[in-house]
C-alpha cells in the first residue's frame, strides 16, 4: 500500500508550503518511497484528529500512523534499513536532531517573522481566519506589523546562519559530499518560505544560497517544480 501523508496546502492545491512536510518530502524521496501527499487546511483538524494530531505531516503507512516530521523520519529510516540511509552511520542520527533543533529553534522563527503576512495571502480562504488569530495571537501583533521591518530584519536573520555558512564553505552540504536529512531539514524552512513569498532571503554570493540551489535541484528538481517565487 503506498505511503501517505497529510500535507499542507494554499488556496492553489499545488501550493505545498509547510516546512515540516518539505522535510518529509525530501526523506521519502531520498529512500526512494513512493507517496501520495494529501493535500490538508489548517481548519481540517477533523480530519487527522483520529490520528492524535492537530499539526502535519501526519504519515499513514499501512496500519502505522506517525505524526511529528523528526519522529516520521526516525520511523522510515527504522522500517525501511535496506533502502538509503536518512542519517548516515552513527551518530548520524544524533547530530541531525541537533540540526532539527536548530532549525525549529532559530531557521524557522526567524524566517516566520520576515514571511508571515505573504503567507496570509497564499493560504485557502477557509483558513484565513484562524491563520490570522492565530499567528497575530503568537506575535502579539498583527501580521503586517511582524512583517513590517523586514527589511532590516533580515540582516539578523542572515547573520543567525552564520553556523551553517562556515560548514557550506567547507564542503557542499551540511552531511558533507552527498545530502542527508539534515539538509532536508533546513532547506524544508527555505523551500517553505519560496512557496509562501517572493522576500529575498539570501544574498546572491552567500554559501548558503549555493547550498540552497544545490538542494532546489536534488530528486530530479522536485522542490522547483511546485507553485514558488524564485
Ligand atoms: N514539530 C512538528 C511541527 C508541525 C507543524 O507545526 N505543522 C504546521 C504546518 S507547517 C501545522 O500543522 N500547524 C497547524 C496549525 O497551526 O494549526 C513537526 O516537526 O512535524
Amino acid at each position: 500500500m503506498t505511503i501517505r501523508f497529510y500535507d499542507l496546502a494554499g488556496a492553489d492545491p499545488a501550493r505545498r508550503f509547510s516546512p515540516y512536510c518539505w522535510r518529509l518530502r525530501y526523506a521519502l524521496a531520498a529512500k526512494g518511497l513512493a507517496f501520495e501527499a494529501v493535500p490538508w487546511r489548517f481548519t481540517e483538524k477533523d480530519v487527522i484528529a483520529p490520528f492524535g494530531s492537530d499539526k502535519v505531516p501526519v504519515l499513514v503507512d499501512g496500519d502505522r500512523v506517525v505524526a511529528d516530521s523528526w519522529a516520521i523520519a526516525e520511523y522510515l529510516e527504522d522500517a525501511y534499513p535496506d533502502r538509503p540511509s536518512l542519517f548516515g552511520a552513527d551518530p548520524g542520527r544524533a547530530l541531525a536532531r541537533f540540526v532539527n533543533a536548530f532549525a525549529d529553534a532559530v531557521v524557522v522563527p526567524g524566517i516566520a517573522r520576515l514571511v508571515v503576512a505573504d503567507i496570509d495571502a497564499v493560504i485557502d480562504e477557509r483558513d484565513r481566519a484562524y491563520f490570522r488569530a492565530s499567528r497575530e495571537k503568537r506575535f502579539g501583533m498583527t501580521l503586517e506589523a511582524a512583517q513590517a521591518d523586514r527589511d532590516t530584519r533580515v540582516e539578523a536573520f542572515r547573520q543567525a546562519l552564520h553556523p551553517l555558512r562556515m560548514v557550506l564553505r567547507a564542503q557542499p552540504f551540511l552531511a558533507g559530499g552527498a545530502p542527508l536529512y539534515a539538509d532536508a531539514i533546513v532547506m524544508g524552512c527555505f523551500q517553505w518560505a519560496r512557496c509562501v513569498s517572493p522576500f529575498r532571503l539570501l544574498e546572491a554570493d552567500d554559501p548558503v544560497e549555493a547550498w540552497r540551489q544545490r538542494m532546489l535541484d536534488l530528486h530530479g528538481g522536485m522542490a522547483r517544480q511546485v507553485p514558488a517565487f524564485d
